[in-house]
């Protein structure tokens, strides 16, 4: 009892060290931290993070989503080619496996705002929906962080878009 006990109070300092983290369920998924990051002025996208753990028995797929802030909604893998950093959309679904946490992170794997209708600011939210094949639809609300915000700067092939 005494380690479960312990472990409960780890959980519960993280918690708290992530002031503004959100956290979302819907089904056996468990969508955390769903953050963007600041723009500027005249970009046509923005990256979205968060991570997705599934606790399920099954797989789940992010299979699409939509937002306030942008005609679409894409999921995009991130690969090294040649030194250059290219990103390409997901085909078919980010699949979020039984018992694993899929990250969504800044030169990983990202959701991207295509067809921004205004510029980001930091402190803003803005409101998006996920669809997941199994879970159905969830919706989140995106905490938008400064540019910087986090390791990696800025987005290395943004502009390619
Ligand atoms: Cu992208």
């Amino acid at each position: 009892m005494r380690h479960i006990a312990l472990f409960l109070g780890a959980g519960c300092c993280l918690a708290v060290s992530a002031a503004s983290a959100a956290d979302y369920k819907a089904g056996s998924l468990d969508i955390s931290d769903p953050w963007s990051r600041a723009t500027p002025k005249g970009a046509s996208v923005a990256a979205g993070y968060m991570s997705i753990k599934n606790s399920g028995s099954s797989p789940d797929r992010l299979v699409e989503g939509s937002s306030d802030v942008a005609s679409k909604f894409e999921v995009h893998e991130m690969k090294m080619e040649n030194g250059v950093a290219k990103m390409r959309p997901v085909k078919g679904g980010l699949e979020i496996k039984p018992g694993e946490t899929v990250e969504l992170k800044a030169g990983s794997l990202h959701v991207m705002f295509v067809g921004l209708k205004k510029p980001l600011s930091a402190g803003e939210h803005f409101k998006a929906t996920l669809v997941f094949e199994k879970a159905g639809p969830v919706s989140v609300e995106y905490d938008v962080r400064a540019m910087g915000a986090r390791s990696g700067g800025s987005m290395p092939g943004m502009h390619e878009h």
